[in-house]
């Protein structure tokens, strides 16, 4: 009998492709270039992704993932969402 001991969604590094495309992703979220997302861009972002989220679980979903509460996620925190996301 083994046991692997890896639950299935295990949490890892990022692989520089993963960061790679990441960055390329929230370069595009970025509409105004400022290197943040603030809330409209990521209500664009969801539309982009054919998400429909109600607004106000919008608003939830990005005080989130906005870890320090600047009203903007800037890419640690995008990539930190996308490494916890499920
Ligand atoms: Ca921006
Ligand atoms: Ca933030």
């Amino acid at each position: 009998m083994s046991d692997k001991g890896m639950p299935p969604r295990a949490r890892r590094p990022l692989t520089n492709d993963e960061i790679a495309d990441l960055q390329e992703q929230f370069d595009e979220c970025d509409a105004d270039g400022d290197a943040r997302i603030d809330f409209t861009e990521f209500s664009q972002l969801l539309e982009n992704l054919g998400s429909e989220v109600p607004l106000e679980r919008r608003r939830s979903h990005f005080d989130t993932i906005d870890l320090d509460h600047d009203g903007a996620i800037d890419r640690a925190e995008f990539m930190e969402w996308w490494r916890g996301a499920s």
